[in-house]
């Protein structure tokens, strides 16, 4: 399709997410350091490139002045970015509030702040309006870069309102709404005091996607007993309208992974690990820092397993990466506080003068410490209490063709569904299982080993993110034709 400026053959991709891919730092008055960010969405779409991508979001950084704007503006095109200006109020309320405080706690299924529940309704509604208002934004911006035939993807918890206000611009408009998170149950969605409005808004979309078939039959389910719409094998029906829902399982792009391993830079970094823990086996953690990663739970795993088989005491030694986020909401210090003190006390009393059994970092490592750090790893431990889908898993499992390591998965993790068999899973809220279960990887014969992981390896390097944004937008495209076919009849 010919595009006025200058697009050729590609058709047009909007992917609309609250963060752009990049972070912004001032540098001056009208100069911007961009520094791309890590996270999950950004790992899944960077080895897509069937599309002209374009990028939609806030660059997490306020800027009230009109020469800011203009100057991010044009430093973030050069990196097919779109800034969506949000003022510091609008974050607190809307990023901080309702996104963080309000849907992603609830998604996750550890319910409504308390204060909320009963008598702050004030700063709930508060968080609600500032919640709508930023949507508006951004449908405001895609509303003006949009182009006839263009695909608008919107991503996220963060942008439940978005598909609505988008066809209210414009009917025609192919606009595909996934989300990244799990729906919950639809008994725990109808604690949210505005389910209606949020499920109405997303079922303005043409297309719904979630990471599993599960979370899909929560949304049709929340949709039937709270909406009274009818759901159907397709999705849920409003007054002859279909909307489709579906899952579509997220992948990573594992040749990126696999082809890093042969750079001399990350061979020479795991030979220095390989030195470095010598004579240990090596198990591996690596969460945003968040309290849905269950770090606490398996970091107490851990000491567990070293209390009950003091053979392996200086034997084995656990990398925990836990990169901070959100850390100006009260709830993550705390939990940084509780990490720490954590390890403080294992490390003390495991610890000899010469080793200790948990190295901790609190930071974010660049993509081959990462690859190398994979690749040296016996055992990798995801415990997530909950989690959308969960690409450390992934990432784990491309890194592996050498060791063969086992991979430890919670199974309330989306990834549970596709690597479960070749991985143990575990109950990360049952610490005596997941010691036991640690006790298990580390012994495992070579031969399950082996076919465990070639189970798991085959999935990811099939499954992979190019594959997930393909079907997704293709599925979208069809599902519009399908939608015209039907007003044409
Ligand atoms: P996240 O909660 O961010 O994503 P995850 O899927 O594990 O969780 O992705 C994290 C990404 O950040 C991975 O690519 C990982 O390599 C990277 N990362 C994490 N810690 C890091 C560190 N210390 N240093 C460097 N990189 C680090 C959300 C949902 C998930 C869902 C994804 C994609 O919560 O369930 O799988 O979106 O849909």
């Amino acid at each position: 399709c010919e595009k006025k400026d200058g697009w050729p053959s590609k058709q047009r991709l909007l992917v609309v997410a609250n963060r752009l891919p990049v972070a912004a730092v001032r540098t001056g008055e009208d100069s911007w350091q961009l520094e791309i960010s890590a996270g999950g969405l950004v790992s899944a779409l960077l080895g897509v490139n069937e599309f002209e991508t374009r990028w939609i979001g806030w660059a997490g950084v306020n800027v009230p002045d009109e020469v800011g704007q203009r100057s991010l503006t044009e430093a973030l095109a050069e990196k097919r970015c779109i800034p969506v200006f949000l003022d510091e109020e609008v974050v607190h309320q809307y990023y901080n509030g309702y996104c963080n405080n309000i849907l992603w706690p609830l998604f996750h299924y550890l319910g409504l702040p308390q204060e909320d529940r009963l008598a702050t309704t004030r700063s709930f509604q508060s968080q609600f309006s500032a919640y709508k208002k930023a949507n508006q934004l951004f449908a405001d911006v895609v509303n003006e870069h949009y182009e006839e035939g263009d695909v608008v993807w919107c991503h996220d918890y963060h942008l439940m309102f978005l598909p609505k206000y988008l066809k209210k611009y414009n009917m025609q408009m192919k606009v595909g709404w996934f989300l990244h998170t799990p729906f919950p149950s639809s008994e725990i969605h109808r604690t949210l005091p505005s389910r209606s409005k949020l499920l109405r808004s997303v079922l303005a979309a043409d297309l719904v996607g979630f990471h599993t078939y599960d979370y899909a039959r929560h949304f049709v389910s929340a949709c039937t007993r709270i909406l009274g719409l009818e759901g159907t094998p397709e999705g849920v029906e409003d007054q002859g309208k279909l909307t489709r829902v579906a899952a579509f399982p997220i992948g990573i792009d594992s040749s990126r992974f696999i082809r890093a391993l042969e750079l001399p830079e990350v061979k020479d970094h795991i030979r220095e690990l390989k030195e470095r823990f010598a004579g240990r086996k090596v198990m591996l953690g690596v969460d945003r820092l968040d309290m849905i990663k269950g770090i606490p739970q398996k970091i107490l795993a851990f000491e567990k397993f070293l209390e009950e088989n003091p053979v392996w005491q200086d034997k084995v030694v656990l990398l925990q990466i836990a990169v901070p986020t959100r850390t100006d909401v009260p709830e993550y210090q705390k939990l940084t506080c509780q990490v720490h003190e954590i390890v403080g006390r294992i490390n003390g009393r495991f610890g000899t003068l010469t080793a200790v059994p948990i190295h901790h970092l609190d930071r974010s490592l660049d993509f081959h410490a990462l690859c190398a750090l994979y690749a040296v790893t016996d055992v990798a431990l995801v415990t997530s209490l909950r989690d959308g889908m969960n690409l450390v898993s992934y990432e784990f499992v491309a890194c592996q063709a050498e060791k063969k390591g086992v991979l430890i998965l919670s199974e309330f993790a989306g990834a549970a569904q596709s690597l479960g068999a070749g991985a143990i899973l575990v109950n990360p809220w049952n610490i005596t299982e997941v010691a036991a279960s640690i006790g298990y990887a580390l012994t495992m014969p070579a031969d399950e080993r082996e076919k465990r992981h070639q189970h798991n390896f085959m999935h990811i390097t099939t499954h992979t993110s190019q594959e997930w944004a393909g079907t997704f937008v293709s599925e979208l495209n069809d599902t519009i034709v399908e939608a015209q076919l039907r007003t044409r009849q």
